[in-house]
């Protein structure tokens, strides 16, 4: 029977050596990606943040736990990414970096691997991205939509300042801007930045940007 107490536990010990063959087994039992990811590797990496915040472990704990899971991402993404079939068209071309000053990738990744699995256009412009560049490489790629990940409350003027660049710039009647990560509540988003949407996770993301697509 596939472990997958036992992949949240690896990912929460970061034990990146078991991670590849508990995932794998899982797979070939049948598991479904998405529900590894959602139901175990999340809730691990939860659990890490309630730890790092409790003083139990530090950085490099919390340094493990992401190579950890991101190694069991590596076996997942190529069957996300082939798990939607239907959509065959362009859906819309996005632009998506989390933003200056923070450097957390994971949940912005996944972000980026479920909206390519529905047929977006993703152009993933990293980390630590300033107003300016999420501002410039929309504008070059002629974006529909510019996301942005916050995982720190310290990031919160970027954010701020990043829709206020993409608004005040010359395409803002032709983006729309969507902001998610743990630090960005729905309200700060909307109503204080003035983005057009917040997205708790990333298939809520995958939906509002449909949305956007389609208003
Ligand atoms: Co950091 N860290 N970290 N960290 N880290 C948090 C965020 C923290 C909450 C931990 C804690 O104290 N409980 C805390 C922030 C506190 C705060 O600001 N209030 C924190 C801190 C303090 C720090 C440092 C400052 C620690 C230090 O150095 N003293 C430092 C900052 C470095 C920097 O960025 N400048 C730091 C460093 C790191 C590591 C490098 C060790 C590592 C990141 C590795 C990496 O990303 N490659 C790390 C990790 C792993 C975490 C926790 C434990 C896990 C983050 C994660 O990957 N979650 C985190 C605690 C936590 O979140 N519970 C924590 C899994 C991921 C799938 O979820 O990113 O939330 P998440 O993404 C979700 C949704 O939020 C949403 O969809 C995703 C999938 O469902 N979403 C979007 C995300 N982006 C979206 C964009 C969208 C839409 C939805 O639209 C565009």
């Amino acid at each position: 029977m596939a472990d997958l107490e036992g992949i949240k536990q690896a990912v929460v010990k970061g034990k990146r050596k078991e991670i590849v063959g508990l995932v794998q087994a899982a797979v070939d039992e049948g598991v479904d990606p998405q529900s590894i990811i959602s139901d175990y590797m999340i809730e691990a990496m939860k659990e890490v943040g309630a730890r790092f915040e409790a003083k139990k472990i530090f950085v490099p704990e919390m340094m493990m736990a992401a190579r950890t899971m991101q190694e069991g991402l590596g076996i997942l993404k190529p069957l996300l990414a082939a798990g939607d079939e239907s959509q065959t068209k362009k859906s819309g071309t996005v632009v998506i970096g989390t933003v200056f000053g923070d450097l957390h990738d994971i949940g912005k990744n996944l972000v980026v691997l479920m909206l390519e699995s529905s047929g977006f256009e993703v152009h993933n412009i990293g980390e630590n991205v300033t107003p300016e560049a999420f501002v410039e490489k929309a504008k070059e790629l002629d974006a529909d939509i510019v996301g942005m990940s916050s995982l720190l409350t310290t990031g919160d003027p970027y954010v701020k300042a990043t829709v206020e660049a993409l608004k005040n710039s010359d395409i803002a009647d032709r983006i729309k801007v969507i902001c998610g990560g743990a630090a960005v509540t729905p309200k700060y988003a909307v109503e204080v930045c003035g983005a057009d949407g917040h997205a708790r996770d990333a298939v809520s993301a995958v939906n509002i940007c449909r949305e956007f697509m389609e208003s």
